[in-house]
């Protein structure tokens, strides 16, 4: 039995990528940090009986606890584990977020990924142990070249980027330097019903539930001309693991090949929870009041603005298409909308109908 030890598997992606790993009869373990809250929402199906027995898994996770600015606490779970696989999805992830704590996204997302490529070494499994680095679409920032492939240059727009960039870099000469099948997959946006809250698709999503049924009454974003490839999370976890499968350590592009702007993910969005959003030039005014039912549903508000933005990111995904027989198109733009729009909807009536039971 393989054993995979999965860095931030409490996120969106390390929740999806443990669940595909326990069905590909994995050995999983995850590297859990301390909270003063709970942390463990997406993953608690998974070490609970429920998903293991509706699944007929044998199963659960194992949880360390760890941090990715303690080498220690790697270098010790490293070697208590031995893991096959290491997928490294651990990072201050919120690229808004990244302006105003640099300092801690660079020890995460940069130094963090040097640490557990050392912690390898140390340990002398560089022959043994794959390791996946999460690398990202924000690496190509400012572009350079439509659509954004393995050979396009980078131009970080943000510190995340910046950090993620010597993630990819670091990734690669440790590759290079002592033969470790060490690899990056190179993800462009993907969402799901477990995206983190402020990220723009949930929080669209979240806001449209909640202002169908009455509990919010306006929806505050920032650059709502923004164009992303959005990809549906639990399509892009099986490309990991398929990266790490390949006969040769590389570098993969992961993208839909598709671009859409957050104005028309909001507007498909509302439109699942029965709201027509209207904008300017389509019967709302300048202040964004709608003519026909007098009020503002969506205004923009500048704190949402980055300090340099990304203005448009479309990914490549010809090489994981030819090369890991990976299929871009499982999931659609408008069938991922529908996922999240439709889950938020039961969400948000199932907390009001809770607080209304306490
Ligand atoms: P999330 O923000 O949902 O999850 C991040 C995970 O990292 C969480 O488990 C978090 O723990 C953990 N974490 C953060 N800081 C530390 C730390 N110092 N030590 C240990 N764990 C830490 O991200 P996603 O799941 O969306 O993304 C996974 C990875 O892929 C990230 O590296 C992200 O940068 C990258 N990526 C994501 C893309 C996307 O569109 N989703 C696209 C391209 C790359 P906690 O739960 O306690 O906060
Ligand atoms: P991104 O995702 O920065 O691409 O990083 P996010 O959803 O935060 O932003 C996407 C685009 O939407 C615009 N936007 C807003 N964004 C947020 N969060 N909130 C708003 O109110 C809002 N209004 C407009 C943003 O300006 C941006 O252009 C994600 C993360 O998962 C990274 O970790 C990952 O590496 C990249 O995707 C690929």
């Amino acid at each position: 039995m393989k054993k995979a030890l999965i860095s931030g598997i409490t996120g969106q992606d390390g929740s999806f990528l443990a669940e595909f790993l326990l069905q590909k009869g994995y050995e999983v373990h995850g590297i859990l940090r301390r909270s003063s809250s709970f942390n463990t929402g997406r993953i608690e199906h998974l070490y609970f009986d429920e998903w293991v027995r509706d699944m007929k898994q044998k199963r659960t996770i194992n949880l360390h606890y760890g941090d990715m600015t303690d080498s220690s606490s790697l270098i010790r779970i490293i070697q208590q584990v031995q893991p096959d696989e290491i997928y490294n999805l651990a990072a201050q992830s919120h690229v808004k977020v990244s302006f105003d704590v640099p300092e801690y996204t660079a020890e995460t997302d940069a130094i963090g990924t040097l640490r557990m490529l050392e912690a390898v070494r140390i340990l002398g499994l560089e022959k043994k142990t794959r390791i996946y680095q999460a690398s990202t679409s924000e690496l190509f920032g400012k572009v350079q070249e439509v659509p954004q492939k393995e050979t396009t240059p980078f131009y970080p727009r943000s510190p995340y980027g910046v950090a993620k960039q010597y993630g990819f870099w670091i990734t690669k000469n440790y590759r290079e330097s002592y033969g470790m099948f060490a690899v990056n997959g190179i993800l462009f946006n993907h969402e799901s019903e477990r995206r983190g809250e402020t990220f723009v698709t949930r929080k669209i999503t979240l806001a449209a539930a909640r202002i169908a049924q009455g509990f919010q009454d306006k929806l505050y974003l920032g650059n709502l001309d923004a164009r992303r490839d959005w990809g549906y999370a639990k399509d892009y976890v099986e490309c990991m693991w398929l990266i790490l499968q390949h006969d040769t350590p590389e570098d993969f592009v992961i993208a839909t090949g598709e671009m859409h702007t957050v104005r028309e993910f909001a507007t498909l969005a509302f439109k699942e929870t029965g709201i027509e959003l209207r904008w300017e030039g389509e019967g709302v005014n300048e202040k964004g009041i709608d003519s026909q039912t007098g009020k503002v549903l969506v205004e923009v508000d500048p704190k949402y603005f980055r300090p340099s933005e990304v203005e448009q990111l479309l990914g490549d995904p010809t090489k994981a298409k030819t090369l890991l027989g990976w299929n871009p198109q499982q999931t659609s733009f408008e069938e991922l909308v529908h996922i999240m729009a439709e889950h938020d909807m039961k969400f948000v009536r199932k907390l009001h109908l809770r607080s209304k039971e306490d």
